[in-house]
């Protein structure tokens, strides 16, 4: 066995030097560091054979040595958690930038639009983005309307009201985004049923949230009506059965991301299993509208009756009741507008809903009351 040490200015070097007199399978016995005015680091090596043998470079590493790596490659420098929360925050920022130059360059296209137009129907476009009404539909508007007086006409043909009762299917399922207000629709739907002296059931598909069932069960049990938790779709049909002397059957379903494909797989056993349901689609006025437009196109696949728009009293502007209607070109049935069942809830007629998105809202009374009057 050889024994050499070896002094250079770093680590680095003296493995070099190591490595180069004494061969790949040199093993390390120490190293060392002096400091001062001259500092430098000090390896001792061993190899067993002597240099210049043609010995097998399979030298015996002794259990107490370190046999020489090469130096490792420096790890990928690890993201503290807080930086990660910094980029992302960057990030976000970044596209909401991103966004608001979009917007800027679409009000910049759209702005030389509007100057061309004639002034009565700048008035109406203004008019209407103030209550919330999307540019794209104010722009509809404005086509057949040439000042603001014109609007209400213009408008009506936009807004379809479901009046009257349920289609005359048995089956009320409803369906929408997560926390949209479908357990207490339900529940204002079934109470507004018994009132009109209508026998009436609960079934809720939804096992899924912790809390859901005990939810559902204290409205029914409060109003008095059966309720059954029905963990599969594809049990619905039976249960209706059982229920064949009701006149109506509410049935709740679980809120899911409208974005993704769960809501679909879950529903979709329903609708296969035949059975005659009238689906209802909730969605809050305080929706933003993109999210709105990109749940619609999940929704659309399910067949659609009508729509009923919740937290209205919770909407700064009405607007949206008619971005709603025009985007799925479904009747509004409902409009509810508080916690408190089984008052929250109207059954409107076109006028109302025209009334409340022209003269409630920023420009009139305080939203929260409109929907009573
Ligand atoms: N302000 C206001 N709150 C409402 C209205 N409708 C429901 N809520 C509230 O919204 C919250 C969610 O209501 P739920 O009925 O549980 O909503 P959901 O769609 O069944 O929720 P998930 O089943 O979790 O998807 C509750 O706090 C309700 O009291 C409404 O019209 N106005
Ligand atoms: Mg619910």
């Amino acid at each position: 066995m050889k024994i050499k040490t070896f002094r250079a200015k770093t680590f680095g070097e003296a493995l070099a030097l190591v490595k180069r007199e004494m061969g790949e399978d040199a093993v390390i016995l120490s190293t060392g560091e002096k400091k001062g005015l001259r500092p430098s680091v000090e390896v001792a090596a061993a190899v067993d054979y002597e240099a210049g043998e043609a010995a097998s470079p399979k030298a015996a590493i002794p259990s107490w040595a370190t046999p020489i790596r090469r130096p490792a490659e420096p790890a990928p420098p690890v993201l503290e958690q807080e930086e990660i929360l910094q980029l992302k925050h960057t990030l976000t920022e970044f596209k909401a930038e991103v966004g608001s130059i979009r917007e800027l360059l679409e009000d910049s296209r759209t702005g030389a639009e509007t100057d061309r137009l004639p002034a009565g129907k700048r008035d109406v476009l203004r008019f209407l983005k103030v209550r919330g009404v999307r540019e794209e539909h104010a722009r509809g508007i404005c086509n057949t309307a040439n000042n603001v007086k014109e609007i209400p006409r213009a408008m009506a043909a936009g807004v379809a009201v479901r009046e009257g009762d349920m289609g005359g299917k048995k089956a009320v399922v409803l369906v929408g985004p997560t926390g949209v207000g479908k357990t207490t629709t339900v529940a204002k739907l079934a109470a507004a049923a018994i009132k009109a002296r209508k026998r009436v059931a609960i079934v809720s598909l939804d096992s899924y949230r912790i809390g859901a069932i005990e939810q559902v069960r204290i409205y029914a049990k409060i109003m008095g009506v059966p309720l059954e938790v029905v963990p599969d779709a594809r049990q619905v049909k039976a249960c209706l059965a059982r229920h064949a002397d009701k006149d109506v059957v509410f049935i709740d379903t679980t809120g899911r991301n409208p974005l993704g494909d769960a809501f679909l797989s879950e529903l979709a056993p329903l609708y296969e299993s035949g059975v005659p349901v009238e689906t209802h689609l909730l969605v809050s006025a305080t929706s933003d509208y993109d999210f709105l437009d990109r749940a619609w196109k999940s929704y659309a696949r399910l067949p659609v009756d009508c729509v009923g728009v919740t937290k209205v009293d919770e909407a700064a502007r009405y607007g949206a009741l008619y971005n709603v209607s025009a985007l799925c070109g479904k009747p509004i049935a409902y409009l509810t507008n508080g916690q408190t069942v089984p008052g929250d809830i109207v059954f409107p007629t076109r006028e109302k809903v025209l009334r409340m998105i022209l003269l409630e809202g920023p420009a009139g009374a305080a939203p929260a009351a409109a929907a009573q009057r």
